[in-house]
């Protein structure tokens, strides 16, 4: 017989004690840990109750496919109130990522064809492949200079450059100009910005915005002045665009970008657009950099795996002559290097879901309404779902049949990640052309964790020396 939701083990019976023993294990910084340990001492569903934030967590693909089949037409996550706080004190608009219900399916149905359609990989593919040409040119460049034939370094501020240089193309159809010597200390000012505003964020997921900002705590005025860093620089990029699209109406066949493109259809209010278009590009920075840092990583710690995926990509080369659409279809265990990274360092700790019907998981009765988790970073390290979990195996994704809710890094459903196609295929063409010009290669053999910052980052420095082939 099915068991009752008060039934579900897990401590969830007193809020604010739970807030204060976590507190006390810095769970603020390891949740993803906390999580793997309740795991442990619960089993596969626990109900827990930290501050004012009450959810069920489960781990296992099937009970996954469970919550995603009961998630709704208007799939709605955790709403992250340091976020939508920020926007009702400086009266903004919500963009996709925030807003829910049917104002959320109409501005997404139409970002959908704009930013995630099969059909416009064919223009950011063109974009994206110039910045990581010109990534790798100055990987050579800093190289010479060092005048030591390598370049030691943590390249993680690099990586900033490249991917917001790259979703920056993409959305503005112009080059930001951050691969140069001199960058524009603004575009550097709005990447402090956003790593700012993702550390400010996570003590807000468990202490309510609104009581921070009645008592003048720092860690809100810290959030509001990275938000608003953001914005302004969001608001100049998307100003820029503007001011010559009514300067020269027609642009020579040219692909104008993803802000351009939305402003032409003239489907979304000019506020709904640079509400989202501002997520997209503040989304795209710490995301796809972080995985590309803990790729290399994983390739400088498995030499002979790093020289199978450069033979991948030789051929793939030679046989497509350079045709990089074609070569991204023949290239499966760089693919596979990229979601065997997100199982091990996920971008994002959970996914989750308020469920819109009645459920029955582990054979728990779950009410409609109930904020529901997936732990997606304890699920990708659980030995009963990835045999021997430890392991950074590319080659379990080359096997179709075994992946059924087990690849979920960039979420599941008409909710999942937006940026989706411009994050693989950015990563994508930055791990073709590492490969195709670099040796990586790590100092000693010291395991690396991570932290939680709202993302989960790597909770040190990672130093690798490139050396050319
Ligand atoms: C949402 C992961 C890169 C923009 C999400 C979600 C995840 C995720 C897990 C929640 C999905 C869900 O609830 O089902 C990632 C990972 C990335 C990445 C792992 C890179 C490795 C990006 C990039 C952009 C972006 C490059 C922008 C260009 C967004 C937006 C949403 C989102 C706007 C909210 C979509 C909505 O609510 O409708 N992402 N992301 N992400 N992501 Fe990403
Ligand atoms: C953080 O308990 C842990 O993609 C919380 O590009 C639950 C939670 C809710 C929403 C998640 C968040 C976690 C991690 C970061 C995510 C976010 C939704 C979108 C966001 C996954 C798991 C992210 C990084 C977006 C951010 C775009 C923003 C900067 C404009």
């Amino acid at each position: 017989t099915v068991q009752n939701f008060s039934e579900i083990p897990g401590l969830w019976r007193n809020g604010l004690a739970n807030l204060y023993s976590f507190w006390k294990l810095d769970g603020f910084r390891n949740i993803h840990r906390v999580m793997v340990h309740n795991f442990k001492t619960f089993g596969p569903i626990y109900r827990e109750k930290i501050g004012y934030y009450d959810s069920v967590n489960i781990i296992k693909p099937e009970d996954a496919a469970i919550l995603f089949k009961a998630e709704g037409h208007y799939p709605k996550r955790l709403t992250v109130e340091a976020w939508t706080s920020y926007r009702d004190y400086r009266n903004r608009k919500y963009g996709v990522l925030l807003k829910n219900g049917e104002d959320w399916r109409s501005n997404r149905v139409i970002l959908n064809r704009e930013v995630i359609s099969p059909k416009v990989l064919g223009n950011f593919v063109p974009l994206l492949d110039e910045v990581g040409q010109d990534f790798v040119a100055r990987v050579h460049k800093k190289i010479e200079r060092s005048g030591q034939d390598k370049w030691t370094t943590d390249l993680s501020q690099e990586l900033f450059k490249y991917a917001l240089e790259s979703v920056g193309s993409v959305l503005y159809g112009e080059r930001l100009g951050l691969m140069l010597d001199y960058i524009n200390p603004e575009a550097q000012h709005f990447i402090d910005c956003i790593s700012l505003m993702f550390k400010t964020t996570s003590p807000m997921l468990y202490i309510p915005p609104a009581m921070l900002r009645r008592v003048g705590a720092k860690i809100w005025r810290d959030h509001v002045e990275a938000w608003d860093g953001i914005f302004n620089q969001a608001d100049r990029c998307i100003q820029n665009i503007y001011r010559t699209m009514r300067q020269d109406t027609n642009t020579h066949g040219k692909y104008p970008g993803v802000l351009a493109s939305l402003l032409m259809l003239d489907k979304l209010s000019i506020e709904d657009i640079k509400a989202s278009v501002t997520e997209l590009m503040a989304g795209g920075v710490d995301t796809t950099s972080i995985t590309l840092l803990w790729t290399l990583y994983e390739l400088a710690r498995h030499p002979d795996l790093q020289e199978e995926l450069r033979a991948e990509v030789a051929v793939a080369r030679q046989s497509t002559q350079g045709d990089m659409l074609q070569m991204l279809k023949m290239i499966p265990l760089v693919k596979g290097a990229l979601k065997e990274t997100l199982r091990l360092h996920p971008v994002a700790v959970s996914l989750q879901r308020y469920i819109t019907e009645e459920i029955v998981i582990q054979n728990y009765n779950i009410p409609c309404g109930t904020l529901v988790q997936l732990g997606l970073y304890a699920m990708g390290r659980d030995p009963d779902v990835f045999p021997r979990p430890e392991k950074y195996l590319p080659s379990r994704w080359l096997r179709t049949e075994n992946q059924y809710f087990r690849s979920l890094g960039f979420g599941f459903g008409p909710r999942q990640c937006l940026g989706r196609r411009i994050a693989e295929t950015e990563m994508q063409l930055f791990l073709i052309h590492m490969l195709e010009n670099f040796r990586v290669d790590k100092q000693r053999q010291v395991e690396v964790h991570s932290t939680f910052e709202l993302i989960l980052l790597p909770e040190k420095p990672i130093l690798l020396t490139l050396k050319p082939l």
